[in-house]
């Protein structure tokens, strides 16, 4: 089965650990929303969340970056008078060097991550939506946020007034994309921040076209239980976006393309209002503790 994985960072982490168990023909289309310079080198936390989980390198607790990775740079940056709020390892340091350097020498987004899934020796495909620079930006009462700002520096504090995506509307779907997504049997949403995550991808043109017209089932994951996500800022983000803080808000989000959604059994009362909005809807223990969780709920995405 050839199975294409939309992915946010930490939310989607653990099912992707799962559907990588599974042993399809997996592909991970991972959002660049959250991608930022920064200490002159260019991160890309959804990628590189990917990959480190993956390859079994990722800090499980932390849910970001490289496990047991040390600080150092950061402390001499810090010395010199960089704020250095962003924590970046520093062999996390070393991906995102070796990615600037890349760029800087003309290859394309795509082609970097397809060098850094090589080099953790990964099985499957990880490639990003698009090739061009966009930014989701939280637009607060103090002006205008990238994510990273509003949720690592600003701790996820400021009012959100809207969310953007800076870039979106002149960036293409690449080909690589476009080719996965046509020839998938199965397309996974991953339980991530639907607005930051999700939303970036589908504000890229011709992103949601291509999964509406799709011969893939579609189906995703709930990331939220009742009115709460399982992390990040969901909630806020959503009602800043006008849209319901629960399982029947993302399921609407999606409904232009969505088959089916599986959400936490308590959540039962949803699905009323979910199925009559076209989508098939199954209830499960949505709660990843542990990896025979993960490998559970991929199984049941493959499924439903
Ligand atoms: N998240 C934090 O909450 N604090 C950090 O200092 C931080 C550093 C960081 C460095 C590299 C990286 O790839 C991710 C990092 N994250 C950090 C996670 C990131 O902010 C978000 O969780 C993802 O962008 C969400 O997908």
């Amino acid at each position: 089965m050839r199975v294409v994985a939309l992915a946010g960072g930490t939310g989607s982490a653990k099912l992707l650990r799962g559907l990588y168990r599974t042993e399809t023909d997996l592909t991970v289309v991972a959002n660049v929303g959250d991608n930022i310079w920064m200490y002159g080198v260019y991160v890309c936390p959804d990628i590189d969340i990917a990959c480190y989980t993956l390859a079994g390198v990722s800090d499980r607790a932390r849910g970001w970056g490289i496990a047991g990775d040390s600080f150092e740079a950061l402390g001499s940056l810090r010395k010199l008078g960089e704020a250095a709020w962003f924590m970046l390892g520093d062999r996390d340091l070393a991906t995102s060097l070796r990615r600037t350097d890349m760029i800087r020498s003309g290859a394309s987004l795509t082609e970097v991550t397809n060098g850094l899934r090589k080099a953790l020796g990964l099985k499957c495909s990880i490639l990003p939506v698009t090739d061009d620079p966009v930014s989701t930006m939280i637009a607060t009462p103090g002006g205008d946020l990238h994510l990273q700002e509003f949720w690592v520096r600003e701790k996820g504090l400021p009012r959100v007034v809207r969310v953007w995506y800076r870039g979106a509307r002149s960036a293409r779907v690449t080909p690589e994309v476009e080719a996965s997504i046509e020839g998938a049997d199965r397309v996974v949403v991953c339980p991530a921040n639907p607005i930051s995550s999700i939303g970036p991808m589908l504000a890229v043109p011709g992103f949601t076209k291509l999964l509406t017209k799709s011969n893939a089932r579609v189906v995703a994951l709930s990331p939220m239980e009742g009115s709460h996500p399982f992390s990040g800022p969901a909630g806020k983000l959503l009602k800043a976006g006008g849209v319901r803080q629960d399982s029947v808000g993302v399921a609407e989000l999606y409904s232009r393309f969505l088959d089916a959604i599986v959400i936490s059994s308590r959540d039962a009362a949803m699905s009323t209002k979910i199925e009559a909005l076209g989508v098939n809807c199954t209830l499960s223990d949505t709660l990843m503790s542990e990896p025979d969780d993960e490998l559970r709920l991929a199984k049941e995405l493959l499924e439903v």
